[in-house]
């Protein structure tokens, strides 16, 4: 019999807005030719630790693959792997993904995670798992952290070319319950055609997993999974959760032309910079391939904030403003995520930032937006860590304290609780932010009818137009009142 690896997805979002977790799935494809996959998803089950404790007494189990973003995932994470570990204690518990990958040495204090796996995942937690079954000298297994006395780390893995790697096991889940309705499409799933970035943003998360590396599969391979998608769960929409999609022209025209006729509304991340190397060509056939919105981190108004970010690349507000105007010329809608309150002196970035944005508007009313508030994350010499630990900013040194109320509130990136975001700033942000989520409602939230998009708009009007933001509890008790939808924190 097949031993058995199960797989845990934590709680990551509210009911019903469950994403395929790709994470576990890309792992997975490289267990199902000797072992049995289980695959637990947070999202779909109120008791995952007695679900995870029944099935490992069940099939003998001897490990856990968990996977962990910081926020909601990791507030569910520890509860369970403690509960799990005390009912199971031979059983082996690795953890792998964004919290893992940053913070292994707070990871590993806990007695509750025997091992971590940093980075891109797949070749190494094979070896780990054939470690686990068959023996051998676990330093011979690739970019892991884990603790004898003190940490250790062994060499990582090179990136591994993701053509190379099989199929997603599918049939590991109940994939109608992943089929979701969204501004996209009434049945839109979710795929990740690379992995890693290129660039190092030093607010941003991947930079320590990716080291400015980036593995994409080929258009001919996402091609044949869309079409595999297409025939098998009739998929209309497709978002793709690369944190780069567009790195490269010639792929992503290719990937295009062949979706072309497909008929598949589809989303992706990409670089105002980037984008805008683009040839007309390559945008005539884009705009025909069914892409109805490209996520693009524009980050700040200001130029010198986008120097201090390490933005890199060609980057500048006259990219953000020139695709812009661009994409609306294509009828592809820009989302532009901005990362206000960096430090040292948030209210004049955020000001100069706040009358870009309406510049941005001007430009292209239908422009979306996401305000995202800076939130650190661990990177080596990032100029805006140095200076938030200047400034008495430290990362929690437990699990305990990380999955505490505090900062699962803080790890949402909209209330980041920092020494200088404290208010007014923040106060700042999302008063700004409610008035031109009236001014401008978000096209992605369908329930909200062309009435109550007027309503928004005329209620809030004056105040945009005179750039009068304070107190704009008439908005907020509305906006509280029709429960409007932020994209940033519940998907489409
Ligand atoms: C899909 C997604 C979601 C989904 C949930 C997915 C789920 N698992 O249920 C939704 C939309 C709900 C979501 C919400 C949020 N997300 Co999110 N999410 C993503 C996204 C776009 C794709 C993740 C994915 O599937 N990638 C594809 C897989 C193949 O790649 P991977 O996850 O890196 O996995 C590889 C390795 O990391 C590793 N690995 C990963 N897990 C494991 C587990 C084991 C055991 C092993 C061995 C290896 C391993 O191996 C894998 C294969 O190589 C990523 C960005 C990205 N492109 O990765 C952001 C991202 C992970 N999210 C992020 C954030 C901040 C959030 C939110 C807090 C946003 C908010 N403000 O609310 C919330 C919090 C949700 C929570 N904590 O519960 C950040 C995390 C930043 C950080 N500091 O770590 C990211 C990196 C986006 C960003 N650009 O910053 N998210």
């Amino acid at each position: 019999m097949q031993p058995t690896v199960i797989l845990y997805n934590p709680i990551s979002t509210s009911p019903g807005k469950q994403r395929l977790p790709m994470s576990l799935l890309s792992i997975a494809s490289m267990l199902t030719d000797r072992y049995a996959v289980k695959l637990i998803d947070g999202n779909l089950t109120e008791n995952p630790a007695q679900e995870i404790i029944d099935r490992v007494k069940a099939t003998n189990s001897k490990l856990l693959g968990v996977t962990v973003m910081p926020g909601p995932q990791l507030r569910q994470a520890v509860p369970v792997c403690k509960t799990v570990k005390q009912a199971c204690p031979d059983l082996t518990i690795v953890w792998g993904g964004y919290f893992p990958s940053n913070h292994y040495e707070t990871v590993l204090k806990s007695d509750f995670v025997d091992y971590v796996v940093i980075s891109q995942g797949e070749v190494a937690f094979r070896e780990l798992v054939d470690f686990v079954h068959d023996g051998g000298d676990v330093k011979d297994v690739p970019s892991l952290a884990y603790k004898n006395g003190d940490v250790h780390l062994t060499p990582r893995a090179p990136i591994a070319p993701l053509n190379n790697m099989p199929m997603y096991p599918y049939d590991i889940l109940d994939m109608q319950q992943y089929v979701g309705t969204s501004y996209l499409g009434n049945r839109v799933l979710a795929h990740h055609t690379s992995w890693g970035c290129p660039f190092a943003c030093n607010f941003c998360a991947i930079v320590p997993l990716a080291r400015r590396q980036w593995s994409a599969e080929s258009p001919k391979r996402v091609a044949e999974t869309m079409q595999m998608m297409k025939d098998r769960w009739q998929i209309d929409g497709m978002e793709f959760h690369d944190m780069d999609f567009f790195v490269k022209e010639d792929r992503s025209v290719e990937i295009a032309d062949r979706m072309s006729g497909m008929d598949i509304n589809w989303w992706a991340l990409g670089r105002a910079d980037t984008l805008m190397s683009y040839s007309d060509e390559s945008f005539e056939i884009l705009s025909k391939s069914g892409v109805k919105m490209i996520f693009m981190g524009a980050e700040s108004g200001d130029d010198e904030i986008l120097k201090m970010m390490n933005k890199g690349g060609k980057s500048g507000t006259d990219k953000t403003l020139g695709i812009a105007e661009r994409m609306q010329k294509y009828g592809i809608v820009p989302e532009f995520s901005f990362v206000l309150g960096t430090p040292p002196d948030p209210i004049a970035s955020i000001e100069k930032t706040i009358q870009f944005i309406k510049l941005v508007k001007e430009v292209n009313p239908a422009s979306e937006l996401i305000l995202y508030m800076y939130t650190p994350t661990p990177q080596e010499n990032s100029t805006l860590l140095q200076e938030a630990e200047s400034l008495g900013f430290s990362f929690p040194q437990t699990l305990e304290e990380w999955a505490g109320d505090d900062w699962a509130e803080k790890s949402l990136r909209r209330n980041p609780g920092t020494p200088w975001s404290q208010d007014p700033v923040r106060k700042k942000i999302r008063d700004f932010e409610t008035v031109i989520n009236a001014y401008y409602p978000t096209v992605t939230d369908m329930r909200l009818k062309g009435t109550m998009r007027h309503l928004l708009k005329t209620l809030s009007g004056w105040r945009y137009k005179m750039d009068f933001y304070v107190h704009p509890y008439e908005l907020k008790v509305l906006q509280r009142l029709i429960q409007y939808r932020r994209p940033e924190t519940m998907g489409f």
